[in-house]
């Protein structure tokens, strides 16, 4: 630990009430007592910050009755004009990127420098949107009748219903609100339950937006609740795309629920992500990029590396260099510059570590770092937990299974077709890297017989992607992609358009007819 004394619940109260207030926010306005409310907590000392009044069903649907009825007019306004919205966010999210730091830190727990990360993410896809409401293209395709044009539109799509998770509980949403609205969408947030502050702050902040450009206020609407709060979103046929973030569990539950009704859904769900250790790695480089990945974020990204695939001849030697840093690693408040490893989100993450930890060494796998709990003296309700490193015998079923919490099992392989078939074989496919300085086994890790993940990184760890590039993965992933690259047209419709400026008919395909 770093020796720092961890702030206490009173002080960070005050502190995220003072955030929110820059950000236009009244608390006061949100809260709430009774059997309807959302606890806002922090994982820095287990303690409650605020109970929150959650929204009521009958709310939910006003609140998805606005977005359609404002939704009719936001899609014919022109798309720059919508990307002067974004722009306008992206300057309040930059004025107000320590604010949201802050809360990101006092509800999720990042160290100040990821929770900054992700407040810059948020600025990025702003940026990258008001570009994109300028290149929304279609094409014009070639047709096979002569006077006639062939050519594609898209349009916007509808009411987007957000529903994110809490350990991005700004960034994902900002990737789906700033290219939803540059696409003429409106939308609708259900945020974890776990993160309401951070949300009120994000949505005061675009309010403010609004009000600034002169849209429609009825653009975004946000829900505080629990899961029946989610489901009555996920239900309701106003609501045309259904983008959720979180686990492989909830995603099984939405997706046939918006099947039923013909929907659209965009799912970001759990990863399982790996990195294959080749002979030739750099391992100054690897190391670095190992840890990160591994240990970063408390091992709660769904990008975080879980699984070191490494050649035998090298585990060894690398192994103990990943052990060591692990062992120097600053664990404790977040808020401490020094700190680089902060707290779970709570202690049921904790339960599951220790769970997933006993199973693996029930399974032949021997603990070689971290697992101890920290802390506890000061804070006996949060969970400060050493990331911990596993080396196991082999790819048993808990190492095949997501556990959201920081544990590195390690593997080793002997040919890089057997490394693949290691790194291929689990059930998720979000992210993955191999470390290498041969360019045959990296251009065989990014072909189509190699990594069968929707992000495949060389040299550089599975976390920590840009958002110019579109953003997901496979298999129980869920193939949803957001963020940067075409993922906007998941956001809009497309109409194939054909017109005749002739004077005949010519039917396609030579019928005659008539
Ligand atoms: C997530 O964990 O839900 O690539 C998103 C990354 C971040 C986004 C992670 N840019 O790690």
């Amino acid at each position: 630990a770093t020796g720092h004394r961890l702030p206490d619940t009173d002080a960070l109260r005050a502190r995220a009430a003072a955030a929110l207030d820059r950000c236009g926010v009244d608390l006061d306005a949100y809260t709430g007592a009774g059997a309807d409310t959302v606890l806002a907590r922090t994982p820095l000392t287990g303690g409650t910050l605020a109970h929150l009044a959650a929204t009521t069903p009958e709310q939910t649907d006003a609140a998805v009755a606005e977005a359609h009825r404002t939704f009719m007019d936001w899609r014919t306004v022109p798309a720059p004009r919508r990307g002067a919205l974004v722009k306008r966010l992206g300057e309040l999210l930059t004025a107000h990127r320590e604010d949201l730091a802050d809360l990101v830190t006092i509800e999720a727990g990042k160290i100040r420098s990821e929770a900054l990360g992700e407040v810059q993410e948020m600025i990025d896809i702003c940026d990258f949107a008001v570009g994109l409401s300028r290149q929304l293209y279609g094409r014009t395709i070639a047709g096979e009748r002569p006077g006639h044009r062939l050519s594609e539109s898209w349009h916007p799509l509808g009411v987007v219903g957000v529903l994110s998770a809490f350990n991005f509980p700004v960034a994902v949403w900002s990737w789906n609100t700033a290219v939803a609205l540059v696409c003429g969408d409106t939308v609708v947030w259900k945020p974890s339950e776990l993160t309401p502050l951070t949300a009120l702050a994000c949505d005061g902040l675009l309010a403010r937006a609004v009000a600034d450009v002169g849209a429609p206020a009825g653009v975004h609407r946000l829900l505080l609740g629990a899961r029946e709060c989610g489901e009555r979103l996920v239900d309701d046929p106003r609501v045309a795309l259904v983008s959720a973030t979180g686990s492989v569990r909830m995603g099984r539950q939405v997706a046939p629920r918006v099947a039923a009704r013909f929907g659209r859904c965009l799912l970001e769900l759990g990863g399982n992500n790996a990195a294959v250790v080749a002979p030739s790695a750099d391992l100054d480089l690897t190391v670095r990029g190992v840890v990160f990945s591994a240990a970063g974020t408390a091992g709660q990204r769904c990008t975080t590396l879980r699984r070191l695939i490494v050649h035998e001849d090298l585990a060894d030697r690398l192994v103990e260099r990943i052990v060591h840093a692990y062992g120097q690693l600053p664990l404790g408040d977040p808020f401490d510059p020094a700190t680089l490893v902060g707290p779970l989100i709570s202690t049921a993450a904790h339960t599951a570590m220790s769970e997933a930890l006993a199973e693996a060494q029930r399974s032949g796998g021997k603990l070689l770092a971290g697992s101890e709990r920290c802390l506890a003296d000061q804070a006996p309700h949060a969970a400060y937990v050493r990331p911990a490193v596993v080396r196991m015998p082999e790819q048993t079923e808990i190492v095949r299974t997501e556990t959201f919490a920081p544990i590195l099992y390690v593997l080793t392989y002997r040919t890089l077709d057997e490394a693949i078939a290691l790194h291929n074989g689990v059930p998720q496919g979000l992210s993955s890297s191999i470390f290498t300085r041969d360019q045959r086994e990296a251009e065989r890790f990014l072909a189509a017989d190699g990594s069968d993940c929707g992000i495949a990184n060389v040299n550089i760890g599975t976390s920590g992607a840009e958002i110019g590039g579109a953003f997901g993965g496979e298999k129980e992933t869920g193939g949803g992609r957001e963020s940067g690259s075409d993922a906007w047209r998941a956001y809009m419709r497309r109409a194939t358009n054909t017109v005749n400026y002739s004077a005949e008919l010519p039917l396609a395909q030579g019928v005659s007819f008539l």
